[in-house]
């Protein structure tokens, strides 16, 4: 990987690698998330957020050289900091998440962060698949709902990596499996998030 993928996903917002965990491990691990999300644990407040703290699998994957040494070639940067993370589940008939950038719900200190967004499950025809808007980080950037780019197939393991400023939103989930995905969120500083997100002390930061 060089500065190809780098240049990629500072042109056009996003970049696609695949296999990055692989399949076996990905399905186990979207059984761990969906216990995770679907019964109470410390984060009561927020269910979907920071649960690689309270979960020994996710937390390791979250802190691995593997994730944060691809972060470091996706993105270019010297040092990688870790500073939250979500876990995006969609039973059937979920609508998805609306258009929106990331950055429009975080402080400014967050807005160079990029997240890397795992599948855990496969997005199969008819799953709630991820929509991004290339370019649409960029300040010359003219808002149109038709600009948005479906990613190819997307199985278990490979993952998406999206700037905080790139518009995107999902489909709606119309399959019976539920769809599972990991979001982890990284910055080149040091970054907190919003503190009144989280009910327990949240913030693991890794330098790399
Ligand atoms: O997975 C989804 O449906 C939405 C994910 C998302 O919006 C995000 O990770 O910022």
């Amino acid at each position: 990987m060089g500065s190809r993928s780098v240049d990629r996903l500072w042109r056009y917002g996003y970049t696609v690698t695949r296999n990055v965990i692989s399949y076996s491990n990905a399905i186990n691990l979207s059984r761990l998330a969906f216990n995770l999300v679907t019964i109470d644990g410390p984060n009561r407040k927020f269910p979907k957020l920071c649960r690689h703290l309270d979960n020994q699998e996710l937390g390791s994957l979250a802190k691995s050289t593997r994730i944060s040494s691809l972060v470091r070639a996706i993105s270019g940067w010297k040092e990688v900091y870790f500073w939250s993370s979500g876990i995006f589940m969609k039973s059937i008939g979920d609508k998805g998440a609306p258009l929106h950038a990331d950055a429009d719900y975080w402080p400014p200190e967050c807005h160079q962060s990029i997240t890397l967004w795992i599948a855990l499950t496969d997005m199969a025809q008819g799953s709630s698949q991820l929509i991004l808007y290339p370019g649409s980080h960029l300040s010359d950037f003219i808002e149109n709902e038709n600009r948005g780019k479906l990613v190819g197939s997307i199985s278990a393991g490979d993952t998406i990596a999206f700037t905080a400023k790139l518009l995107h939103r999902s489909q709606e989930h119309h399959c019976i499996d539920p769809r599972i995905a990991f979001a982890l969120r990284f910055s080149p500083i040091l970054c907190k998030g919003q503190p009144d997100q989280y009910d327990f002390p949240s913030y693991k930061i890794l330098s790399v």
